[in-house]
């Protein structure tokens, strides 16, 4: 069934105003989306009438938000198929997900000599966290290179893979690229040498099903802003084994069992990564962020994001003049792309005054813009409610940008 795209349109209040004069066209979504107006009524609504700390009051207000609190952790279990909710750690996004594995695992796995395997396309935050990691125990970084299509080099991962390997952490989907990385390929080859698997699915839970089961990595990591729901929000999926063996993350309330100052005792999963009052508004604005996209159909979504990528692509060509970072076979709904002569951030500038939102510069993965020899790019990036009209907006002040510079 295709989708009311209107409809859907409606929704979301952001996209209903002017910006510099002209009908916005919101085509950052890569960096965060907007909110339907069930995500935005979820949040007022906890602050208006059920405001409470979770977890630890007999009375009425702490146990409603606590039950609301719960059946987000659950709902994202079913969402990503998790088999427990023990197994659905609540984090600040993606990033703090990323750095709470890295974090433990220095303090229990990663010994000198012991090798970290990342990518050439990762976003920062799946860089920095893993260099940290190797400083604070003496194991070495190693990079899987990628090929000038924007697609790992697979042979050169089979080769890196080796005993020393004890982890491997990438992206689902590229951020700068929008290569759908064969994550389902990769993981068994790192679990057949020993080694652990984080993925960086940032990118992908927004635009695709994950079923955490049949990828089976061992830790997987997603943000609520950039799927429709609230900012400082964001899931760790980790197998429950491994979060069992794991030491603690941040001290504090909510984590331990017992204090004593002879020493304390943790917290069961998954309290005991979870130190301190949570984002408790954030996780009632992600369980309606994950229905709305249950609503929607995450198949439609994909769909409708791939018929958008596919118009922009070949509008863009007819442009003349782009180069095109990141081309692969396998790719989401994102294009980014250079003007010939043109910066980019010149180029952005241009848009926004006609009421065009991109992103342009590094997209924070400095290595992938080093690697194709370029400071940065202009990236347009889709969610469900972006339209072909918009797409022809975007076209018709690319052209204009190409006359004024070019
Ligand atoms: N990983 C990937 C692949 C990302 O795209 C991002 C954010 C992150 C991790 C970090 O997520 P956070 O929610 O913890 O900040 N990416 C972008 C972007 O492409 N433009 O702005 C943020």
């Amino acid at each position: 069934m295709a989708l009311d795209i209107q409809k859907i349109r409606a929704q979301f209040p952001v996209l209903h105003q002017e910006v510099n004069g002209k009908p916005l066209v919101y085509f950052d979504n890569g960096a965060t989306s907007q909110k339907p107006q069930m995500v935005i009524d979820a949040i007022t609504h906890y602050y208006s009438k059920e405001n409470s700390n979770i977890h630890r009051g007999v009375h009425f207000l702490s146990q409603q938000a606590t039950d609301k609190y719960e059946a987000a952790r659950e709902a994202t279990r079913r969402f990503i198929n998790a088999d427990s909710i023990e197994e659905i750690i609540i984090t600040r996004g993606t990033t703090e997900a990323i750095n709470l594995v890295a974090s433990c695992l220095s303090k229990s796995l990663f010994k000198k000599g012991d090798e970290i395997l990342i990518s050439t396309i990762e976003h920062h935050s799946n860089i920095v966290p893993w260099q940290m990691a190797c400083e604070q125990t003496g194991a070495v970084l190693k990079v899987i290179p990628v090929l000038d299509s924007g697609e790992l080099d697979m042979d050169a991962y089979r080769d890196l893979l080796n005993e020393k390997t004890k982890l491997v952490a990438v992206n689902h989907i590229s951020n700068a690229l929008g290569t759908i990385n064969p994550i389902e390929e990769m993981i068994p080859l790192a679990h057949a040498k020993g080694a652990l698997v984080l993925i960086d699915g940032a990118q992908a839970v927004p635009h695709t099903k994950v079923d955490v089961q049949v990828l089976n990595a061992d830790f997987y990591c997603f943000s609520a802003h950039k799927m429709y729901g609230p900012t400082g929000i964001g899931i760790l999926h980790g197998k429950k084994e491994i979060l069992e063996k794991m030491p603690p993350y941040h001290g504090g309330g909510e984590m331990i069992k017992e204090v004593k100052f002879e020493g304390s005792t943790y917290n069961d999963l998954p309290f005991k990564f979870e130190g301190g009052t949570p984002n408790i508004a954030g996780g009632i604005g992600l369980e309606a962020a994950i229905r709305f996209m249950e609503e929607v159909g995450v198949e439609n979504i994909a769909k409708q994001e791939a018929e958008l990528l596919a118009y922009a692509t070949q509008k863009l060509k007819e442009v003349g003049g782009i180069r095109f970072v990141g081309e692969a076979k396998n790719k989401a709904g994102l294009v980014s792309f250079l003007m010939e002569g043109i910066h980019p951030y010149d180029a952005g500038t241009i848009l926004d005054k006609l009421g065009i939102a991109i992103r342009t510069g590094h997209l924070c993965a400095q290595p992938v813009m080093a690697r194709f020899d370029i400071t940065g790019t202009m990236r347009a990036s889709f969610a469900v409610y972006n339209t072909k009209e918009e797409i022809d907006v975007f076209i018709a002040a690319i052209n204009r940008v190409k006359i004024m510079f070019g």
